[in-house]
């Protein structure tokens, strides 16, 4: 363990005159002051003004001067540096910094560092020492060894910039040298060979003065093992801290790094990670940046056999910090097995890019030949796409078809066609901020029909043709929803689609532009439309009075108003008064008199995270840490639940039914793994807990599917933690409106008839109007259940999910639990929403039977 050193300092020389300069000036009279009355204290007044201003002047006047004229304000800057030292072999005894090898190549690399610095006026001028911090393998080309070096200069201040430009142009003149002599031969004898050397200035979040502990650890990753910030899991990382990890793998491998967890404060000018292709925190080898809770696919590799991993953290809002596994890969086996290039001959096949799921490794090129039988030409279809950011010429990271670049992310599928029976796609990415990248399929297809039974979109993809004028965007360029002929129970939205009439007016936007939602209101113009369809002067709103009789024209009003007459969508407080505002249960906002719509709120949050939540499939660890797996000894995980308490869970009733052998009624058959992620995978925040009773729901009927919820109480209570916290459960008064957007989640099948899943799924689907639902399920939707899902297909619940939770993030920032995964006509079918249990009608069953 080594301390680091600090990057710039700012240190003005002392200076005796800067003292007298800053001292008061003398009183003129230094009689004391007579009180006198009228003009003359004006006078006095107003010669006191005068010498007051004149004294700022001076001051002022000395400051510009100080700075920016005098010769002598003078700071430190530290820079860091790699050297590429070509004709030396790198020995096992160059990572102890207290060897004599070590010591010895140091003193060659610090002599050289200065005959370089010497060539440069400005850098000869203000150069002092340097230090060799360590070394390394060669990553490829010449080098056999690099050695990362802080270089530090004293430097008048007006110089800073100069000096930064001319040490950044230093890898300039090495390779420019280098491609006129072969490489910068310097002298005396013992001069190393130098094939490159970068240097670059060292970020200034890493330089805070603040940053009071240092630490660094060396650790040889050839055996795997993890990393983990200071405290984690049970306390957070400490703050102002500057931590460096150097990983190195055995020579002619790849370092790896996998994120097990990683929760930060959200604000990357705080607390982050950095991960550099290299030993040094060199900013044009970081390989990625992350602070908050991120949701990408956190899994990292070397271009060569180093890395290092850096934690910075600030003095307030300390979060748990992260958790990696470090292992070591064969550098040369992904290219020889083909993940990395090759030639394709047959006329349909797939490739991705090196490591996916995982970030592509930097600096690497890959490249595919496809070649097709000659009448035939090819057609790649990129899947998933995300090469770092989007910009014009593709600098950075790219794919190359047809000698045209694409980079950035793409959400569609995209499509590249050949001209010819061969196609060539190269993979590129340069030395710093990796990103997934890509996976592709490639298809020989015939000039003149390009999609054989297929409709063909603008953009190349060809789909079926059931799904042209079907209402969806499919191609994702919206070419197979133009120039539609509606049928007599569609209308016409105006963008072109054809939707089914029933969708107007269901508060979804369902044609994309919204006008099925347009002109809607069948109340007269000024007049407001209530939620039980009245109509009311719109004058009414908010006059603190029920005109509309269910209290929707005073729900959404700066004030609540307690009613005279509770009705189903009104909150009824305890004192049994009832209060016009809607959901106002949990909100952080106190509406009942009586205080009882804020209590029992401890639920709905995740402790000890940020709330932001983007897109994708794969849950974070903790993001819902209300699902519960149910598993029976047999079979392991059959059910989802959610945590209502440290004792209850609810699930649905009929997966609490016997089932041939499966004797899923009784208590015994079950266990309940709470803040589970990875369903073979439980850490420490994992509970494991038996079950002692089930109470199924009495009118559960199992042909309908009416009533199908169940409670469990574990046999056990279980201390909530970061991964378990229970859910809030909405008042029997809640309201769910159509086009809410909500989640689902569970370890259930990710398509129909396939099988369940290792990591915690989510996805994200709307609440859908009951009577649209009952239009399109074959079987009855009664008011006991609740619709939602996506009605294009493509993201539903599925076997495996059922009684686990369908939440709903509230406009005070809990997650109610507004449904439990119960049935549907199959799963991610198109038109067939999933159906819920709807749980308002079930509080008072809840606090009937658990008391919650
Ligand atoms: C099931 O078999 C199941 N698409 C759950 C949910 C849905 C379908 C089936 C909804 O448990």
């Amino acid at each position: 363990m080594d301390s680091l050193d600090s990057g710039q300092k700012f240190s003005p020389r002392h200076d005796p005159e800067w003292e007298s300069a800053l001292q008061f000036l003398p009183a003129t009279d230094s009689k004391p002051l007579e009180k006198k009355p009228g003009c003359r204290r004006k006078l006095w007044t107003g010669i006191g003004l005068v010498l007051a201003a004149a004294a700022i002047s001076l001051l002022t006047g000395l400051l510009v001067w100080h700075y920016h004229l005098r010769s002598d304000v003078r700071v430190k800057k530290v820079y860091i540096g790699a050297m590429g030292i070509r004709d030396e072999n790198f020995l096992p005894s160059y990572e102890d910094s207290n060897s004599l090898e070590f010591k010895h190549l140091a003193s060659r690399v610090k002599k050289q560092l200065k005959l370089i610095y010497a060539k440069n006026s400005v850098l000869a001028k203000s150069f002092l020492d340097s230090t060799v911090q360590t070394f390394s393998e060669g990553t490829g080309g010449d080098d056999g060894v690099v050695a990362y070096y802080q270089s530090e200069f004293d430097v008048h201040i007006s110089q800073q910039d100069s000096l930064d430009q001319a040490i950044e142009s230093l890898t300039v003149v090495a390779e420019s040298q280098k491609g006129r002599q072969g490489r910068l031969m310097l002298r005396p004898t013992d001069a190393l060979s130098v094939n490159s050397v970068t240097s670059r200035a060292i970020d200034p979040r890493m330089t805070r003065t603040s940053l009071f502990e240092r630490q660094l650890f060396n650790i040889h990753v050839r055996e795997p093992g993890r990393i983990q910030s200071p405290g984690f899991p049970d306390s957070s990382y400490p703050p102002n801290v500057y931590l460096q990890w150097r990983l190195r793998a055995d020579p002619g491998h790849r370092v790896r790094l996998d994120f097990h967890t990683l929760i930060l404060e959200d604000d990357c000018q705080q607390d982050f990670i950095r991960i550099y292709d290299s030993l040094a925190p060199m900013e044009n080898q970081v390989l990625t940046e992350q602070c908050g809770y991120p949701h990408d696919c956190l899994s990292f590799l070397s271009s060569g056999n180093v890395m290092l991993l850096t934690l910075v953290t600030s003095e307030d809002k300390n979060f748990p910090g992260f958790r990696a596994n470090y292992s070591q890969t064969a550098a040369t086996q992904q290219r020889m097995s083909g993940e990395c290039g090759g030639t394709f001959s047959g006329e349909k096949g797939s490739f991705s890019s090196p490591f996916y799921p995982s970030n592509y490794p930097p600096k690497i090129t890959c490249v595919w030949k496809i070649q097709v039988p000659v009448e035939k030409f090819v057609k790649v279809q990129f899947n998933k796409f995300f090469l770092g950011n989007n910009s014009n010429e593709c600098p950075n990271d790219y794919v190359e078809v047809n000698g045209q670049r694409l980079c950035g992310s793409k959400p569609d599928s995209t499509v590249a066609t050949s001209q010819s029976n061969t196609m060539t796609i190269k993979f590129n990415s340069d030395s710093s901020y990796v990103d997934q990248g890509f996976t592709a399929e490639y298809e020989a297809f015939v000039p003149t029909n390009p999609c054989p039974g297929r409709f063909q979109c603008t953009n190349n993809l060809c789909i079926n043709n059931t799904l042209q004028c079907d209402g969806w965007d499919d191609c994702g360029d919206g070419s197979d929803e133009e120039k539609c002929i509606c049928e007599a129970t569609q209308m016409k939205c105006k963008n072109g689609r054809c939707k089914a009439k029933f969708w107007e007016c269901n508060n979804v936007d369902d044609c994309g532009d919204n006008t099925d939602e347009e002109d809607c209101v069948k109340c007269q113009p000024g007049e407001f439309s209530c939620r039980n369809k009245r109509c009311i002067r719109e004058k009414l709103v908010c006059d603190g009075k029920d005109d509309c009789l269910d209290g929707s024209d005073e729900s959404r009003c700066e004030k609540s108003l307690v009613l005279q007459k509770c009705s189903q969508f009104t909150f009824r407080c305890r004192d049994g008064r009832c209060i016009s505002k809607l959901n106002p249960e949990c909100d952080y906002e106190r509406d009942c008199d009586d205080g009882s719509d804020e209590e029992g709120c401890e639920c709905g949050i995740r402790p000890y995270r940020s709330s932001r939540i983007v897109g994708g499939q794969v849950s974070r660890q903790g993001e819902f840490p209300w699902q519960v797996s149910l598993q029976s000894y047999g079979s392991g995980h059959v059910c989802g639940a959610s945590v209502l308490s440290n004792r209850w869970l609810v699930t649905a009733a009929h997966c609490v039914q016997d089932n041939g052998p499966n004797k899923y009624s009784q208590a015994d058959q079950w266990e309940a793994l709470l803040g589970l992620h990875v369903q073979t995978q439980t850490n420490e925040w994992t509970v494991r807990r038996k079950v002692r009773r089930i109470i199924a729901h009495r009118d559960y009927d199992r042909v309908t599917y009416n009533n199908d919820i169940a409670l469990m109480e574990l046999d056990a209570n279980v201390t909530l933690n970061q991964n378990i916290w229970p859910i809030c459960l909405p008042s029997a008064t809640h309201d769910f409106p159509a086009g809410q957007e909500a989640w689902i989640t569970g370890w259930g099948a990710t398509r129909e008839g396939g099988q369940t899943s290792l990591i915690l799924q989510k996805a994200e689907v709307r609440i859908i109007n009951s009577t649209v639902c009952r239009n399109l399920m074959s079987d009855e939707v009664t008011d006991l259940m609740l619709c939602a899902g996506v009605l294009k297909g493509g993201v539903d619940a599925c076997q495996g999910d059922s009684g686990g939770p369908l939440s709903v993030t509230s406009s005070g920032g809990r997650v109610f639990l507004a449904g439990l995964v119960s049935w549907g006509d199959g799963c991610g079918r198109r038109k067939k929403p999933g159906i819920y249990t709807r749980i308002p009608k079930y509080r008072q069953w809840i606090k009937e039977n658990c008391g919650i």
